[in-house]
């Protein structure tokens, strides 16, 4: 009731005071080891989002505290909370940063066609891409792997799919970049540790990744914890690791 009240009054006053307490900056929840993280770090880096970093160290178990739960009962980064609003999957924070902080931006595109071919692709990462690759790496970091030539298959599954949806466009939606681009590259050059793309099998698949690999965005959210992580793996895992 109280807080209520506050808020009325501050967005009764709201020009008067100096300080938006409606609006304050959102708090991302993360752990750059974690691809579903970089795909966000990488979108806050293109659209310049002032926001505040909490680090939740998936090594340590951070993840599996009370206290996070209480904020993300999924007990996995990313999570995002904005005011009052808590996001706990990535997919769905990209979508919201965009329509939040994107203003006239296409990387989540008003055109309605477009549109659901983006959720398409966010749906195939998070169901498809992201499960085969975290299956594979968990198992890897936990030296459990009995059947590495059942996760090939899997993932090479995934290369083929990717480079038909490549067939007609140069990013994955479309002739123009959108979250569903960072959110497979961010999976995509972690599965690729293990599994390098082949130029050769998959020759538009490649070029999309060298591509997306230039963007100053991919350098600055991507690389760091993709660096992190392909340490933990080459000092983890019993077969090579790639760069
Ligand atoms: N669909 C979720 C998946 C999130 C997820 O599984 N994150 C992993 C890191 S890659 C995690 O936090 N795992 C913690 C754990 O399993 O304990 C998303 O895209 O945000």
């Amino acid at each position: 009731m109280l807080l209520v009240s506050i808020r009325s009054f501050v967005r009764k006053h709201n020009r008067l005071l100096s300080f938006d307490y409606t609006n304050m900056k959102p708090i991302l929840f993360y752990d750059d080891i974690s691809p579903v993280v970089r795909s966000v770090l990488m979108l806050i880096d293109e659209l310049e989002i002032d926001v505040e970093m909490k680090h939740i160290d998936l090594f340590t178990g951070d993840q599996r505290s009370l206290e996070y739960f209480n904020i993300s009962p999924n007990r996995t980064v990313p999570a995002l909370k904005h005011n009052d609003l808590v996001i706990t999957d990535s997919h769905v924070i990209l979508i919201y940063l965009v329509e939040e902080f994107g203003g006239q931006s296409t990387l989540y595109p008003s055109d309605k066609v477009t549109r659901i071919k983006v959720l398409d692709l966010l749906f195939f990462n998070g169901t498809n891409l992201f499960r085969k690759d975290s299956d594979l790496l968990s198992e890897i970091i936990a030296k459990s792997v009995t059947d590495m030539a059942r996760h090939t298959t899997k993932v090479q599954e995934c290369y083929e799919s990717l480079e038909t949806f490549l067939s007609n466009s140069d990013f994955l939606a479309g002739n123009f970049i959108t979250i569903a681009d960072f959110s497979v590259v961010a999976t995509l050059s972690t599965v690729n540790l293990v599994q390098p793309v082949n130029d050769n099998q998959f020759p538009k698949l490649a070029k999309w990744f060298q591509n997306m690999k230039q963007r100053p965005s991919y350098v600055s959210g991507n690389v760091p914890g993709l660096q992190k992580l392909r340490a933990i793996l080459a000092d983890r895992s019993d077969f090579p690791i790639f760069s």
